[in-house]
């Protein structure tokens, strides 16, 4: 049987150390988190099992890492109430991906968009992980029996995949197996634009630095780079993701950030310019990130304290992970080292 949680749902997400984290992270993923940690049992991970199917530096792994833990705790993810914890610290992850390995299909792996982008700018030598790379994941997300899983656009079809994986173990193991997931998409925000290619996601890892907003970036940093964020030709302000990507995507920032609807923010911008529109976005976003980024500064200062708090919230992680594991082991048919069958 699957753990019990009692009548608590089991939200489980993670975001990977690939780079230092960026508004995109921030609004998409972490604030919406904050939201949650007091209704549900959460898990929320840094996964640096993930960041190395693409190869990482080992200090700016380590790096990244920290500060992607900093950072949640910065933004108001407590340790008391949700689990914060590095993947690679949870063996069971590795342990449950590989099974899911043996029940997933190549076909169906070959049909992940992230795969498709990501493998071909890899170049001729791609990472098997590239590939299985949607398994780990969803080891991540069975081995909590997790029922909900917040994730941007781009993470949905993976968490499809989690759910077609669960409900085959099921079928072959029983019904209680697994938990089947839900992806949870939230509205506001799903996906912040790269600044420079409104047409594209904001990432850690864009090419062109000046489009993405990092969480240590500085006032005048983040203000130079909404300054000169892409907008276009028109001089209208008003919300049309396909005609106007640029000026759309500041609407989105703004809205995500004050709670305001889209509608309220549109009205009090007519006769205005593009200028005010990016001025405006900036300021909110610095004084939005101000504390955050004092705060982070603080938790990296003090390693002892953010070990301490990794320690005991990997300690009940991975209780809760070898209950799974131990269960997934029996069913399929392997000998457990405790009690002879
Ligand atoms: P990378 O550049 O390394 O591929 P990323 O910046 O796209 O990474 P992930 O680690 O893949 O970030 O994602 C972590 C979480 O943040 C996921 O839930 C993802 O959907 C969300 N997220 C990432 N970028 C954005 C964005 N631009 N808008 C909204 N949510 C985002
Ligand atoms: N693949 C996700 C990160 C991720 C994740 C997870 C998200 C790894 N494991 C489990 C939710 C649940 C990404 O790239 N954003």
């Amino acid at each position: 049987m699957a753990a019990d949680h009692g009548s608590k749902q089991v939200i489980l997400s993670g975001i990977q150390p690939t780079n230092r984290l960026t508004l995109g992270n921030y609004l998409g993923a972490i604030k919406n988190w904050v939201k949650l940690q007091s209704d549900a049992a959460c898990y929320f991970m840094v996964v640096d099992q993930h960041a190395i199917t693409v190869r990482q530096d080992p200090s700016e792994l380590r790096e990244a890492t920290w500060f992607a833990l900093a950072s949640y705790i910065a933004a108001g993810i407590d340790a008391e109430k949700a689990s914060i914890f590095i993947q690679s610290q949870v063996p069971q992850h590795a342990q449950l991906s590989w099974i899911l390995n043996c029940y997933a299909y190549v076909g169906e792996l070959s049909r992940m968009t992230q795969y498709k982008d990501k493998s071909a700018k890899a170049g001729s030598n791609i990472p098997v992980g590239l590939f299985t790379y949607p398994l780990l994941m969803a080891a991540d997300i069975l081995l909590y029996d997790s029922h909900l899983v917040p994730v941007g656009e781009d993470q949905k079809q993976h968490v499809e995949l989690t759910r077609d994986i669960a409900e085959r173990m099921n079928s072959l193991y029983g019904a209680d197996t697994f938990v089947v997931p839900k992806p949870f998409i939230a509205k506001i925000a799903a996906r912040v634009m790269d600044l420079q290619t409104p047409t594209a996601k904001m990432s850690k890892s864009a090419v062109n630095e000046n489009g993405s907003i990092f969480l240590n970036d500085t006032p005048k940093q983040i203000e130079n780079k909404f300054k000169r964020a892409m907008t276009d030709s028109e001089t209208e302000i008003r919300f049309d993701i396909e005609q106007k990507p640029g000026v759309s995507n500041l609407l989105s920032i703004q809205a995500a950030i004050t709670g305001d609807s889209i509608e309220n923010l549109v009205a009090r911008y007519v006769g205005k310019q593009y200028g005010h529109l990016k001025l405006d976005t900036a300021a909110l976003v610095i004084q939005e990130l101000e504390p955050l980024q004092k705060r982070t500064q603080e938790l990296l200062q003090d390693k002892g304290e953010l070990n301490r708090i990794l320690k005991k919230s990997a300690e009940a992680a991975q209780a809760h992970a070898e209950k799974t594991v131990q269960r997934v082991y029996e069913r399929i048919g392997f000998i457990l080292p405790t009690g002879a069958r």
